[in-house]
C-alpha cells in the first residue's frame, strides 16, 4: 500500500479525491494479480478500453510481458518450432521467439554439474564448467542461426514463418573457441574436432579445426541474458554462418582429431543430393537467401504506396545487395538495406512500391559479398537433380491478387 500512495501523490491536483480512490482500487487489484503473469495481462487489456490517464496502471513487476494486443508466437511441430519472421522489426529475434530444433527434446541441465571436456590431440586435456568459461575474455557477436532444412512449400496459404521460419538472429556472448584451444594446446597434426551435445540425442558433428580457430564461440549468453534452455543452456557451440546443426547445443565434449568422425548426423542426414546419384557431405556454409516478409500471406494490401519489407542474409559474409521485382521477375530494382549490415547476419531490406491494383507477383533476391546470387527453385532442382533436401534457398514469390489478397507461390520458378 505504501508504494501506491507514493504514486497517487504524483497525480495533478485537479483530479478529485473520488477519482484517486477509484484509481487506487483498480491498481490494488492489479497488485494482487501481479503474482500470476496471465491474469495481469488480461487486466491490462480490460483497463485499456478505459481512459488510461484516469487510473493507475499496473505497478512495476519482476519480469516484462508482451502487450496483450501482440500475438507473436512460434509455430511448433513435434521436432521444431518456427520464428514468426513476418512480425520482426529490426535485426534481433526476441529470445523467446528464436526458432527451436531439437532431436530429443530440451534437457534440464544443472550448470553446476554440467562439464565440457576437451581432449584428443591436445597437450593437456581439460574440463570446463560454466563458471570456468566465464573467467576467460568474453566476446559478443550478432549473427543469424539457420537450420539447413529450412524450406517448406506445397500450398498457397503459407506464411513466411511456415516457409522459412527456421532462422533467427541473436547477439551471442561467450568465449572464443580459439581461447580454449590455446588453453589445452592443440597438437600440430590435428585437423578436425568432434562436438558432442549432452541431450538425449547426444548429437555429434565433425568440424574442421580451422573453423574453431576462425570464429567459433562457446556461447553462454543470448541477447544479454543467460542462453535459454531451448538454445543450449548452459552453453552451446556457435558457428557463425554454418548450418544450424553444427552449432551443437548443451555442449559437453570436444574431441580433437586428424580426421572427420562420419557421425550419423553427417552421413544418414545433413547431406544433399547432387547430380548422378551423388551426395555432397559437410556442406557447412549457409547460402545467401532473402524473403519478403511484408506483404505476405495472410495479409491483404490496399492500392497505393506499399513499403515492401524483408530479410536477407548470407553465411559467407555480408549482404551486398537485395533486388526486388514487382512484375513477377521481369524487372528488378535495388532495395534499401537498413544499417547495420553485419557479417553473417540478417539484414532488413525495404522497397517502396506503388500498387495500382493489378494482379502480379513480388519477389526478392540477394547477392552477397562473394558475388553469389540467390538462385531460383528451378536452378536448384537442376543443380541438385532432385526435389527438396537440405540447403534450399530459392527466390520466394508472393502473389498479389486483384482484391489485394497475398498468397505464397509454391512453385516460384523464375
Ligand atoms: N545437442 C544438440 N544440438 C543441436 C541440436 C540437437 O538436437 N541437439 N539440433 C541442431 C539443429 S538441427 C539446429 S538447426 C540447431 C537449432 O538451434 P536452436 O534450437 O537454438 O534454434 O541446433 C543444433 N544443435
Ligand atoms: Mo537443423
Amino acid at each position: 500500500m505504501e508504494k501506491l500512495i507514493e504514486i497517487t501523490q504524483q497525480f495533478p491536483k485537479k483530479i478529485s479525491r473520488r477519482t484517486l480512490l477509484g484509481g487506487a482500487a483498480t491498481a490494488a487489484v492489479a497488485i494482487v494479480q501481479s503474482a500470476q503473469g496471465k491474469t495481469i495481462q488480461k487486466g491490462i487489456a480490460e483497463n485499456s478500453i478505459e481512459d488510461p490517464t484516469k487510473q493507475i496502471g499496473t505497478l512495476a513487476g519482476e519480469i516484462g510481458t508482451r502487450s496483450p494486443f501482440v500475438k507473436s508466437v512460434k509455430k511448433p511441430s513435434d521436432i521444431s518450432s518456427r520464428s514468426p519472421l513476418q512480425d520482426f522489426y529490426g535485426m534481433i529475434t526476441p529470445s523467446d521467439l528464436h526458432f527451436e530444433r531439437h532431436h530429443a527434446g530440451v534437457p534440464a541441465i544443472d550448470p553446476t554439474k554440467h562439464e565440457l571436456l576437451i581432449h584428443g590431440m591436445v597437450d593437456k586435456p581439460l574440463i570446463f564448467k560454466l563458471a570456468d568459461l566465464k573467467r576467460f575474455p568474453s566476446v559478443s557477436r550478432i549473427a543469424f542461426l539457420e537450420c539447413s532444412g529450412n524450406f517448406r512449400t506445397g500450398k498457397e496459404e503459407m506464411t513466411p514463418q511456415e516457409v522459412c521460419g527456421l532462422t533467427s538472429q541473436s547477439e551471442w556472448t561467450g568465449v572464443k573457441l580459439s581461447t580454449l584451444f590455446r588453453e589445452v594446446g592443440i597438437q600440430p597434426k590435428a585437423t578436425w574436432f568432434l562436438a558432442e551435445g549432452g541431450d538425449a540425442a547426444v548429437m555429434t558433428r565433425s568440424i574442421p579445426l580451422q573453423k574453431g580457430w576462425d570464429d567459433a564461440i562457446i556461447a553462454y549468453a543470448q541477447n544479454g541474458e543467460a542462453i535459454r534452455p531451448e538454445q543450449g543452456y548452459p552453453f552451446r557451440l556457435f558457428l557463425p554462418g554454418w548450418e544450424g546443426n553444427t552449432s551443437v547445443k548443451w555442449l559437453r565434449r570436444l574431441e580433437i582429431s586428424d580426421a572427420p568422425f562420419y557421425t550419423r548426423e553427417e552421413t544418414s542426414k545433413y547431406t544433399e543430393p547432387i547430380k548422378d546419384g551423388k551426395f555432397r557431405i559437410f556442406s557447412f556454409d549457409i547460402d545467401a537467401r532473402s524473403i519478403i516478409t511484408f506483404p505476405s500471406f495472410p495479409q491483404q494490401v490496399e492500392k497505393g504506396w506499399i513499403e515492401i519489407r524483408g530479410l536477407a542474409w548470407s553465411g559467407r559474409g555480408k549482404v551486398q545487395k537485395v533486388e526486388v521485382s514487382t512484375d513477377a521477375g521481369k524487372s528488378w530494382h535495388l532495395a534499401q538495406l537498413n544499417e547495420p549490415i553485419l557479417d553473417k547476419a540478417h539484414v532488413h531490406f525495404r522497397y517502396l512500391w506503388q500498387w495500382r491494383g493489378e494482379e502480379t507477383e513480388i519477389l526478392s533476391r540477394v547477392t552477397d559479398e562473394t558475388g553469389y546470387t540467390q538462385p531460383t527453385l528451378k536452378q536448384l532442382f537442376e543443380a541438385r537433380g532432385s526435389e527438396g533436401g537440405y540447403h534450399m534457398n530459392p527466390i520466394t514469390a508472393w502473389q498479389i491478387k486483384k482484391d489485394g489478397k497475398v498468397l505464397f507461390k509454391p512453385e516460384s520458378f523464375r
